[in-house]
């Protein structure tokens, strides 16, 4: 289904990528649920393929091996703990599945869980799958089973992906396994799924699993909710494949999005900041209630996937905290932030040779705590995007603005813009190079003062940052200077001082 289950209506999800299930946990108790995020996005929780070569990348946990819960983000106990500590905090979570396919071809060993794979006689002794149950080469019709051509509908869907075996999802076997796996999941509490690779696989057979899932647990959600349903299709035109082929099925993962922030923000391709306006439907993307929306995710904030230079990521930090604060209070589509762990990138060529590298680990590569300093960010590695103030006020903002459509536009005709949600909240954003936004505007809001969430908190009755003083007639004075750090101001109804 497209609607994400979230308690109270809340508005936003975080990809809190590679983090252990201990972690995720003591963030929906002690950040999470205080700050109102509706919840998390978490890493794949089955049992994947070891690598080794190069040494324990990122992209491992992409390559199944069985539907145990056993990785390096932790065990099925430490999985079940999460989710129910989470879910008393009025935190969901939203489990990415990986079911178009098992691990890479070539090979055998052991997973993270212990299960015994044969990539050559195909047999995953841990579900079991063997031979019988993965596309042959026949059916994609390439000379080395897998896609090269995305022109080719037939080849995307049923040759494979990157080498990475693919499952036969026309079988009813193959089916009952997964739709096993994703009803132990929703069994223990989750509110719903991303699906990987969701272009790969033929909406047909999709359907056919997701018809075969459980209602949500009772503990948690109303009787007869059904499961939050978001599907990795990456559409960005010019292809067989397009995202309307999913969306009857739950909500695509709208990569237009991404990547056109980062061309207005960036000020690429001729784009401005006057050209939000419409954005969205507007520019050609899925309708409101069809998409998730993001700023980056944790391929294209690497070169993998689709998007390519122009996506925004922590390492622009300005533009990031902008593009994030617009997409929060823009009233289109569902909003997840991205949580990163830092790398150092090795630029050769046009392409980082270090994108592969995994999360912060030790010697014998245990994943690492995510520890908090005494600001409220994170050390070890971890880069918490969604504890950096200006992100994580907005989405409070976009919480207390939900419901009412977006009035009283306003633009330079270049890089200021502002918008008021109904009555409920107000943001102004400058991204000219040096001219200050220096303008009274109508903000929909009652009259009073309020706090800026962008440069400070309201605390104790007070305000730490900027003060904004709405008037009687709903406008108020707004600066913010050229090169202001966050150039930014955003109030809403409970923000007053
Ligand atoms: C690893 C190794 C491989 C090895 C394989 C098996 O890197 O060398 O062969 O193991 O041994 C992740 C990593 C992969 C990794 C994999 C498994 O990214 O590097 O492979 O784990 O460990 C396509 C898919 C999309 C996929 C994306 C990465 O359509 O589903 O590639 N994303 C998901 C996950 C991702 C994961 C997997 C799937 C696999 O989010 O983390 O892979 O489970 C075009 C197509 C897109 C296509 C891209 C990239 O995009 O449209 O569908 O995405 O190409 O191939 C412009 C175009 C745009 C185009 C883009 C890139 O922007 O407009 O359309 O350029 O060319």
């Amino acid at each position: 289904q497209h609607a994400p289950n979230t308690a109270d209506n809340k508005q936003a999800i975080v990809h809190l990528f590679e983090w252990r299930w201990a972690d995720i946990a003591a963030e929906c108790e002690r950040f999470l649920g205080p700050y109102g995020f509706g919840g998390v996005q978490v890493s794949p929780p089955n049992e994947n393929r070891v690598i080794t070569s190069p040494n324990r990348p990122w992209w491992e946990r992409y390559q199944p091996i069985s539907y145990h819960l056993n990785t390096r983000s932790g065990n099925d106990e430490d999985f079940k703990d999460m989710v129910h500590r989470c879910n008393e905090q009025g935190v969901r979570i939203y489990v990415d599945v990986v079911i178009n396919h098992m691990c890479g071809a070539g090979g055998s060993g052991h997973g993270t869980g212990g299960s015994y794979f044969n990539t050559d006689s195909l047999e995953f002794s841990g579900v079991p799958f063997g031979a019988n149950d993965f596309n042959d080469c026949g059916t994609c019709g390439t000379s080395d089973c897998n896609i090269h051509n995305y022109g080719d509908a037939n080849q995307v869907r049923n040759c494979r992906l990157v080498a990475l075996l693919d499952l036969k999802l026309s079988s009813d076997y193959v089916r009952g396994k997964i739709a096993d796996y994703l009803n132990y999941l929703i069994s223990i509490g989750v509110a719903g799924f991303r699906v990987d690779a969701a272009k790969h696989m033929w909406p047909g057979d999709m359907a056919a699993i997701f018809g075969r899932l459980s209602d949500l647990n009772t503990a948690y959600f109303p009787s007869g909710s059904r499961p939050f349903i978001f599907m990795e299709v990456i559409d960005l035109g010019g292809e067989a494949i397009s995202s309307s082929e999913y969306t009857h099925l739950g909500r695509i993962t709208e990569f237009k999005y991404g990547m056109q922030l980062g061309y207005v923000f960036r000020k690429q391709n001729g784009q401005k900041l006057a050209h939000l306006a419409n954005f969205g439907e507007g520019w050609g993307m899925q309708l409101d209630n069809n998409a998730l929306v993001f700023v980056d995710n944790h391929d294209n904030q690497r070169g993998h996937g689709a998007g390519g230079q122009s996506i925004l990521t922590f390492r622009d930090s300005r533009l990031y905290k902008m593009a994030n604060a617009f997409m929060l209070a823009f009233p289109y589509g569902f909003v997840r932030m991205m949580s990163s762990f830092y790398w150092d990138q090795w630029w050769e060529g046009g392409k980082d040779k270090n994108d592969w590298i995994g999360p912060p680990a030790d010697g014998s590569g245990n994943t690492m705590g995510v520890s908090i300093n005494n600001m409220g960010t994170c050390d070890n590695g971890w880069m918490c995007e969604h504890r950096w103030r200006q992100n994580r006020n907005m989405v409070t903002f976009r919480n207390v603005a939900a419901g009412h459509g977006m009035y009283n536009w306003w633009d330079n005709g270049n890089n200021q813009i502002a918008f008021s949600r109904g009555d409920r909240a107000f943001i102004a954003i400058n991204n000219e190079d040096w001219s200050a936004l220096d303008a009274t505007l109508q903000t929909g809001l009652s009259s009073g003062d309020y706090c800026d969430v962008i440069s400070g908190d309201l605390s104790n009755g007070g305000c730490t940052g900027k003060t904004i003083t709405v008037g009687g007639d709903g406008r108020a004075h707004i600066h913010i200077a050229g090169d202001d750090e966050d150039p930014i101001i955003a109030i809403h109804a409970d923000s007053k001082v």
